[in-house]
């Protein structure tokens, strides 16, 4: 608990607590919706340079902000309703999900998950990407991971640019 307030304190005086450029804070994290039809890798790369990953959703919390700036978004128009990818992929071993992160460090799927009835299923036997997908009422989908869509973005929001080079 202490080390909670630590954070959300040293959030609130702003001094190690910042979001990548174009990001949007929320809690710990920050996000970016993109609006670039992307296959997993790609998108996966492009969130890596921006200075964050594929969003790893953790609670129902934290999915239903996410969907309603998806749904805000929407409104506006500038990114067409498609459907987004997520950090989460089965492809190393077909059947279990995991949050891939960064440098090997990936860890299953547990606890809170938020599948569409009858996902993942594989179709096709190649579907092996996480995404949310919009015409299953915004619930998680397998896809084949080849497929070009937008995708979502998680920064930490103690983010600073000291590994910016050169
Ligand atoms: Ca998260
Ligand atoms: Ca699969
Ligand atoms: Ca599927």
């Amino acid at each position: 608990m202490l080390a909670v307030i630590y954070i959300l304190s040293t959030c609130i005086i702003g001094a190690y607590c910042d979001c990548p450029y174009g990001f949007t804070a929320h809690g710990d994290s920050c996000y970016l919706i993109v609006g670039l039809n992307s296959t997993w890798i790609e998108a996966k790369k492009y969130c890596d340079v921006m200075g964050g990953d594929l969003a790893v959703v953790e609670s129902s919390e934290e999915e239903i902000y996410l969907v309603n700036l998806l749904k805000q978004i929407d409104a506006t128009g500038r990114i067409f309703p498609e459907n987004y990818w997520l950090d989460g992929t089965d492809v190393v071993k077909e059947g279990e999900f995991r949050w891939m992160g960064k440098n090997g460090n990936s860890i299953p799927i547990s606890g809170y998950t938020n599948w569409a009835p009858g996902q993942p299923d594989n179709a096709a036997v190649h579907e092996n990407c996480l995404e949310i997908r919009y015409s299953f009422n915004i619930l998680w989908n397998d896809l084949d991971c080849n497929t070009r869509q937008n995708f979502i973005c998680e920064a930490s929001n103690e983010w600073n640019g000291d590994t910016i080079i050169g």
